[in-house]
């Protein structure tokens, strides 16, 4: 684990000592937006279009943040236009890399060995975290942007309307009727529980930690009485919400409830919001988005302040096949 400054890579573990033991997720650095005719986004320059075959993604399966982008590229009809690379599910010394292993897909631009030679590819003397998920213009060379909750809007937006066919006949995720509540259920879905498991699991005193816990679980009793009078977070279809929260959820029982300690209750004890879990499982293409076994390998052999013999747990199957009673 480690970040670049000024374009050198230096091994350090999160600083949580001026913070009074608690985890704080710095801002992604790259924030361009792709648009139908080039025109600049909400945020960066303007200058890339989209277009076919010229962007590509980098991701790590274990991570829930990557993991909303390789839903909305299935989802959205995208596979064919947007190439893939995966890192290695181990991040260790030298942060995210292209080691050789199962399901590895390396760097077919650059060749990098280490994901830091993307950033310092795109900006010789970048300074911040090396985070997955990434887009990458392969016309300019440079990363478009790296915050996910950003590019599922890209993928939605003028990405899945180059797709074509049902893909651009089908409702947005983010409808503009919706979106004052969505960014609300986003606020407090992102900040006590995508986040949420990392400050809890982060956490490097029990004030922090249990802070972090309390708040977490709060959040997910409010998210099971939400789903117990509707079908989906926000009103009667899947948004950009469902999703978001779906990536944390697949991943709880497995790894948070043990690695992070989020020990108060499991997922699978929730009756709506494991049939939930479930039904979003089974929307075809997303299981096969979902990687448990890089999931397992990153979590438990990645962080060496938690797990220092890294030893891989036994795990019960997550049960995600089984049927699920949310048309009932
Ligand atoms: N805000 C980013 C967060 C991405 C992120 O933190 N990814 C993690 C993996 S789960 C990462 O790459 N961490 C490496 C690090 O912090 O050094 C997003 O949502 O895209």
């Amino acid at each position: 684990m480690g970040l670049l400054v000024e374009g050198k890579w230096v091994d350090r573990w999160y600083d949580t000592e001026k913070t009074g033991g608690r985890f704080v997720r710095s801002e992604a650095g790259f924030r361009n937006w792709v648009t139908a005719d080039g025109s600049p986004g909400p945020s960066g320059e303007g200058g890339f279009e989209a277009q076919r075959g010229r962007y590509h993604l980098f991701v790590s399966y274990a991570c829930p943040w990557a993991h909303r982008t390789l839903i909305f590229r299935k989802l959205c009809g995208l596979e064919e236009m947007i190439g893939l690379s995966v890192v290695h599910p181990f991040m260790g010394d030298e942060g995210w890399t292209f080691e050789p292993g199962p399901k590895v897909v390396g760097d077919p631009i650059g060749d990098a060995k280490r994901l830091h030679q993307v950033y310092t590819r795109a900006k010789s003397d970048f300074t911040g975290r090396v985070t997955v998920p990434i887009l990458w213009d392969r016309e300019r060379g440079t990363i478009v942007n790296n915050e996910s909750s950003e590019l599922i809007r890209m993928f939605d937006g003028p990405f899945r309307q180059l797709a074509g066919g049902a893909f651009a006949e089908r409702p947005s995720m983010y409808p503009e009727a919706l979106r004052e509540e969505i960014d609300a259920v986003n606020a407090r879905v992102y900040d006590a529980i995508n986040n949420g498991v990392y400050k809890a699991g982060f956490a490097t005193t029990q004030d922090a930690y249990e802070e972090a816990v309390d708040e977490l679980f709060v959040a997910l009793d409010e998210m099971e009485a939400r789903l117990s009078k509707q079908r989906y977070l926000v009103g009667e279809q899947v948004t950009e919400a469902d999703w978001r929260l779906f990536t944390t959820l697949a991943r709880f029982d497995h790894v948070y409830f043990h690695h992070f300690k989020c020990a108060k209750r499991r997922i699978r004890d929730y009756p709506n919001l494991f049939n939930y879990l479930k039904e979003l499982y089974q929307v075809p293409g997303v299981a096969e988005t979902t990687h448990f076994d890089h999931i397992a390998e990153h979590y438990y052999t990645s962080h060496e302040t938690i797990n220092p013999h890294r030893i891989l747990p036994r795990l019960p199957d997550p049960g995600l096949d089984a049927p699920h009673d949310r048309g009932a």
